[in-house]
């Protein structure tokens, strides 16, 4: 009989209808519910990017396919194959339910991947923990994937989106080499800093990486959606950077979320409403690079990274 090695894929989570939004941001809030305030402001965010659909969860259902899909092409069928499973971090089906699932189905041995491609201790890491342990409690050995931040596929994918915006500045009559390039990624509470942790330089490799590849020459990096608490985070914030911007004079700014893969509300609320809104009042003209969704390079990367995980 043909063995099958499990892939947890995880990923963010997002609710599944408006009624369920307090639920969620209760589960990112540890179990601690929101204020009325806090819910409504999030609920008027989604409205504001959805119309009753949430794009992450058919994102993510994509992906996990075609990473399935393409897991399987060019091995010996007749020997192994790779069955993919969902593991989201605050929306079901939970890690713990996909690595439970993988148990009912007999699976012994697993990979364990994030669709994130930057390893933080906070992010990356919690979702490894999670899936970490239940694995164990349940017997199933797993390994995992930490990060893949400068896969040639990936910078390759990342690069085209970046060209492909330079070229519609051009149409739109500015100059390519005059636009600001501005990578982006989601911020976390600076004490990481302290941890010694390789999210913010490895972010900056790939932001390298994508630079070498599509030869621009004006670029920085800023944090995007950083948490409403008391505690600082990573900043320059996005926000703070378009100010900061316009008072050089800058006109043409390429916002390029490297941290994310996906659309969803930190990309289609934090950066195409809010960002594009002030940038609007600063006289900039903002664009912003597609989402890999499911780019085949992307696929590519993340089939790379699984399978060099299983055959570690
Ligand atoms: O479209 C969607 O429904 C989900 C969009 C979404 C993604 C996402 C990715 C990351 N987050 C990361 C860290 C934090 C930390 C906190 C936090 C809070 C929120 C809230 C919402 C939310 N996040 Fe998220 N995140 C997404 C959505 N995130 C909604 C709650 C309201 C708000 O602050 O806007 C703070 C938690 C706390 O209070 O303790 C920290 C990181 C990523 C990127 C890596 C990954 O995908 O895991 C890091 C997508």
């Amino acid at each position: 009989m043909k063995s099958k090695v499990g892939v947890l894929v995880m990923s963010y989570g997002t609710p599944e209808s408006l009624e369920g939004i307090e639920a969620y941001y209760t589960h990112i809030r540890r179990g601690h519910p929101p204020t009325p305030e806090q819910l409504q402001d999030l609920v008027s965010r989604y409205e504001a990017i959805v119309g009753g659909v949430f794009p992450l969860r058919e994102n993510t259902n994509q992906q996990v396919r075609e990473l399935q899909a393409i897991l399987n092409q060019g091995i010996d069928q007749s020997e192994f194959e790779y069955v993919c499973y969902q593991g989201l971090k605050h929306a079901a089906p939970l890690i713990e339910d996909g690595v439970e699932q993988m148990a009912k189905d007999g699976i012994k041995r697993a990979v364990g991947i994030v669709l994130a491609p930057h390893y933080s201790v906070m992010s990356v890491g919690s979702y490894i923990k999670r899936a970490q342990e239940k694995s164990t409690e349940l017997g199933i050995e797993m390994t995992f994937v930490e990060s893949y931040h400068v896969h040639p596929q990936l910078i390759q994918a990342l690069s085209e989106r970046v060209s492909a915006k330079l070229d519609q500045f051009e149409e739109a009559g500015a100059n390519r080499k005059d636009v600001m390039v501005l990578f982006s990624a989601h911020s976390l509470p600076k004490r990481i800093l302290e941890m010694g942790d390789p999210y913010p330089e490895q972010l900056l490799e790939t932001s390298r990486a994508i630079v070498e590849q599509t030869g621009v020459t004006q670029w920085q990096f800023s944090w995007q959606s950083a948490g409403r608490t008391a505690e600082p985070w990573l900043g320059p914030d996005v926000l703070d950077t378009l100010q900061e911007l316009s008072k050089e004079q800058v006109k043409n700014v390429l916002v390029a979320p490297v941290g994310f893969v996906s659309d969803h509300l930190e990309v289609l609320y934090d950066l195409d409403i809010e960002a594009q809104a002030i940038s609007k009042e600063l006289d900039i003209r903002l664009m912003r690079t597609d989402s890999l969704n499911s780019d085949p390079l992307y696929m590519e990367t993340l089939r790379d990274a699984v399978r060099a995980s299983f055959e570690k």
